[in-house]
């Protein structure tokens, strides 16, 4: 690093200083608190992304200025890797070093040792960096855009282009597609849904009830990017009868009684719902659209609905992708594509059996979506999902190449309406609706739809799949989270010790029972989670669990 470059970085950072009393971690998905507390933090994570871009080689960056489902007084900020997917862990350390750095002096010196350390070249081949800067619809986000665009810009010959109001998955969807050499804007966005939506609507088998109306689906915004979105891309479906409601043109507050963590987590009615909607099918995407649930409220006398979580979604993506692959010769030959399911400990025990039971193969990740996606890109078709409704299906190059070639192959022998065929071309339909990069609401609405036409299905019937057990989650304070050290699945704690076998002296007290603690990544509690065949049952488990925790820890 040369003194221009140090002098540009000293006289930046000299606009943002931090906080004090500021502790920031990169944390499960990026940097998140009080939105005025984060401009200083926003800076330097646009300097990392510059960073980051030079040594890739200056392919782009993303950096997504959101905080979720949290409150609309909260920001945060996470970057996106030119892969599409999250930031490498191996940047993580350094993120929350320089976050934290409490001098302009430190910051540089940071830096510095960063640069040399991972042979990063600023300026000398006068290589530029580049990053695209997306936000939700949070007021303090356009400040926050203004903090990144200046941190970027500090680093020599970076640009910073900021492309607007997006959903999470929007962003990363983009900065993939760019770095393939594909269109990337975000009509190119909007264009890739309609269409992979418009070939699987084409390729649904007619069974004689062609004229069946399609029901209507109300969708629930969280006052948030992602209602605004889908009403954007509305105009460009047929086939699709969608009611937006909490789009955040009414009036309602981002994530405020709204939204698919609130209706997972609380299991009511979100906002903007009532007795007049008894039955039908909605969904509620979160505060930046990379969540979806869908539910439906059983019964006028109560507020309660009848959730399908993400493990529902996944189990219904999962029979549709099975039954495709079961109509592929290849695979009756025995030449298995490996299609393989990833879930976390949060998964509800009836879904991993009904996934099971369908004969696929399930393994565990950690919680938070970079975890996941990393297990699922080892199949050929990998679906993951979290029950809080985050996830998508990633399909290997190598295996996509194959449909394409397989399904060519298919035309030219004229076999082009066989059922191979329909099978072939659903699943690299597939692969264009759902997004490659990072779990996607809009893109799951659609795939989620699609199918339930394609199975002749109500949202009634699909729920039919399984039933959840029941089961309670509970936070517990204690002085020090990190004290509880987990299993890499979190299924089971090693430290501290003893308390394991606590906890499964209390499991085995509970038919069907189990329980797990894991320190919260975004919250500093340990989180219990327990299920059982009663609600009663699930409550006393994660009771006793919780006060094991006290006991071990408090
Ligand atoms: C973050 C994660 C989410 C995870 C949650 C767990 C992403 C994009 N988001 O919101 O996947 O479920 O953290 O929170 O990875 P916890 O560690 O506080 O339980
Ligand atoms: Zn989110």
């Amino acid at each position: 690093m040369d003194e221009i470059q140090i002098a540009s970085l000293r006289k930046s950072s000299e606009l943002f200083p931090i906080p004090q009393s500021v502790k920031l971690s990169y944390g499960t998905a990026g940097f998140r608190g009080d939105a005025k507390l984060l401009e200083s933090t926003v800076y330097r994570v646009g300097i990392l992304s510059a960073l980051r871009s030079l040594k890739l080689g200056s392919a782009t960056v993303g950096l997504m200025i959101t905080a979720s489902h949290n409150k609309v007084s909260d920001n945060g900020i996470k970057v996106s890797d030119p892969s599409g997917g999250m930031l490498s862990q191996e940047w993580e350390p350094f993120a929350d070093q320089i976050a934290n750095a409490s001098s302009p002096q430190e910051l540089v010196s940071l830096i510095r040792d960063f640069v040399v350390k991972e042979e990063i070249k600023i300026g000398e081949d006068k290589k530029s960096a580049e990053v695209w800067l997306g936000r939700d619809t949070r007021p303090s986000g356009e400040s926050l855009l203004r903090a990144a665009e200046i941190g970027v810009g500090s680093v020599l010959g970076a640009v910073a282009i900021d492309i607007g109001v997006l959903t999470t998955p929007q962003l990363h969807w983009m900065v993939r597609a760019k770095n393939k050499g594909l269109k990337a804007t975000e009509n190119d966005y909007f264009e890739n849904l309609s269409s992979s939506f418009r070939c699987l609507i084409d390729l649904i088998p007619s069974s004689g009830n062609d004229k069946l109306e399609i029901s209507k689906l109300l969708v629930d915004g969280a006052n948030g990017v992602g209602g605004q979105k889908i009403e954007e891309l509305r105009g460009s479906l047929s086939n699709l009868n969608l009611e937006i409601r909490n789009t955040g043109r009414d009036g309602g507050v981002l994530n405020e009684g709204v939204g698919a963590d609130f209706v997972q987590k609380e299991k009511v009615l979100p906002l903007g719902f009532g007795s007049k909607d008894v039955g039908m099918r909605c969904a509620s995407l979160d505060g930046d659209a990379d969540r979806l649930v869908y539910f439906y409220i059983p019964s006028e006398s109560s507020d309660k609905v009848e959730l399908l979580d993400g493990d529902k979604i996944l189990s219904l993506f999962a029979l549709f992708i099975k039954e495709q692959l079961n109509a592929l010769d290849d695979d009756k030959e025995g030449k298995q594509s490996r299609l393989g399911v990833v879930q976390t400990a949060y998964a509800n025990g009836a879904s991993t059996d009904y996934l099971r039971q369908l004969g696929l193969d399930v393994v565990f990740a950690k919680t938070g979506v970079k975890h996941l996606h990393e297990k699922a890109a080892e199949f050929d078709i990998g679906i993951y999902f979290e029950a809080n409704g985050h996830g998508t299906i990633l399909f290997s190059e190598s295996f996509l190449s194959w449909l394409v070639s397989k399904q060519k192959d298919l035309t030219a022998k004229g076999q082009g309406g066989s059922e191979e065929h329909k099978a072939v071309s659903r699943l690299v339909a597939v692969s264009n609706l759902i997004n490659q990069a990072v779990g996607d609401a809009l893109s799951g609405v659609l795939l989620v739809e699609v199918i339930l036409q394609h199975m002749g299905w109500s949202i009634q019937k699909w729920n039919e799949l399984y039933k959840d057990l029941p089961s309670r989650q509970i936070k517990v304070e204690v002085p020090d989270r990190t004290a509880v050290v987990t299993t890499s699945e979190e299924t089971e704690a090693l430290r501290p010790l003893g308390i394991q076998d606590a906890i499964n002296s209390e499991i085995n007290k509970y038919p069907r029972g189990r329980a797990f603690i894991r320190p919260s990544g975004t919250e500093d509690v340990v989180r219990v989670y327990a299920e059982a065949s009663t609600q009663e049952a699930a409550d006393s488990l994660a009771n006793s669990v919780a006060q094991l925790v006290k006991s071990f820890l408090g």
